[in-house]
């Protein structure tokens, strides 16, 4: 296993010398921001920032995400375009020593919270998300409110230009259904996985967060018979999952250390991002602190389920709470997810003692 933190570039107000001293943690997943969904990934651009990344001492072995343009999910004539391009953006984070690239087949909305800065009970806030909260809301509506809580910092799946074009891509939803979307994912692993295979890349695809749809639209990476699905759309082991605790385990009844078991004896898991959430009511959450005994999942548990497969590939904490006074990204401070490292790895080296 090796331990990551995601950063987002140029744009992070996290110093990559802060997360060096993070101990126990061997590289990053990197978000950039620099490239809108469709275009192809610039190599001397990246490259430069991996040069800088490498130069504190860290890896960037995992970029997350190389966004599929919408055309492509919905199965519109002008996909192939942006096919090309997402193979040759494969080709250029791979020369540049990449090994997986986290994405998403979400139509329209990526990850969906209804608050980013819920106050808990001690003080520090966090992401929270109560289905209650969205009745009688439109999309776009949906969209003015997270927009306006983003402190000024840029949203990944909230891109204004992705977002910009709302009314005509929830008309074209109209006619896809789950089956069809299905389909376009397909059309659009068919293409990519020859690529991702001749460069050593695997795909790790994001489950959906929530895990359920919204506003009708459909969604297919929620449930392990979903996930099963994918897999089996090309067989490949460049064709694999991002492993999202606290995305899938929205849903009570995914089991969480019986999908990492399923899906990791068969290496089907290229990553994951493990985190704990803290039921409230039925669809009704908000992400806590790491500990086991902070939220409602058990940690402990998940990561044995990693331990028992001898997973190999890269984890991180995920969205942290604000803490100590801390103010950034919505879920990406620099302290709760340091403290979510800590707690991890000290799992893992428990493990680890207790299977000599
Ligand atoms: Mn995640």
């Amino acid at each position: 296993m090796k331990m990551t933190f995601r950063w987002y570039g140029d744009s992070d107000p996290i110093p990559l010398e802060y997360i060096k001293q993070i101990p126990g943690c061997s590289g990053i997943m990197v978000m950039m921001d620099n490239f809108e969904a469709g275009e192809v990934w610039d190599k001397d651009v990246f490259k430069s920032l991996v040069e800088k990344v490498n130069s504190v001492g860290l890896e960037v072995e995992v970029i997350e995400s190389i966004n599929v343009h919408e055309d492509i999910k919905m199965g519109l004539d002008t996909r192939d375009k942006y096919v090309e391009n997402y193979k040759k953006s494969i080709k250029n984070v791979a020369e540049c020593g990449v090994k997986v690239i986290v994405y998403n087949f979400m139509p329209v909305f990526d990850w969906l919270k209804t608050d980013l800065g819920k106050v808990l009970f001690d003080g520090s806030n966090t992401l929270s998300y109560d289905e209650k909260d969205l009745e009688g809301l439109t999309p776009q509506q949906l969209v003015e409110n997270t927009l306006k809580n983003a402190n000024g910092f840029s949203l990944p799946g909230w891109e204004p230009e992705r977002l910009q074009e709302l009314n005509r891509v929830l008309e074209i939803y109209k006619d896809i259904d789950e089956s069809k979307l299905l389909e376009n994912y397909k059309y659009f692993l068919e293409a990519i996985i020859p690529t991702c295979e001749k460069y050593g890349i695997k795909m790790a695809v994001h489950p959906d967060d929530p895990a359920w749809p919204v506003f009708g639209i459909p969604r297919i990476t929620h449930t392990p018979e979903q996930l099963e699905k994918i897999v089996n759309l090309v067989d490949s082991p460049s064709n694999t999952l991002c492993i999202c605790t606290g995305s899938l385990g929205s849903n009570p009844n995914n089991n969480l250390p019986e999908i990492i078991r399923e899906f990791g004896q068969r290496d089907k898991i290229g990553c994951a991002h493990v985190r704990n959430i803290k039921f409230l009511g039925d669809r009704n959450f908000y992400e806590s602190a790491h500990l086991s005994s902070a939220g409602s999942f058990d940690m402990f548990e998940i990561m044995k389920a990693f331990h028992d497969i001898d997973f190999d590939g890269y984890i991180r904490p995920d969205h942290g709470r604000m803490i100590w006074g801390e103010k950034g990204r919505a879920g990406y401070g620099l302290y709760d997810r340091a403290l979510g490292v800590t707690y991890l790895n000290g799992i893992w080296e428990a493990l680890e003692k207790l299977n000599k």
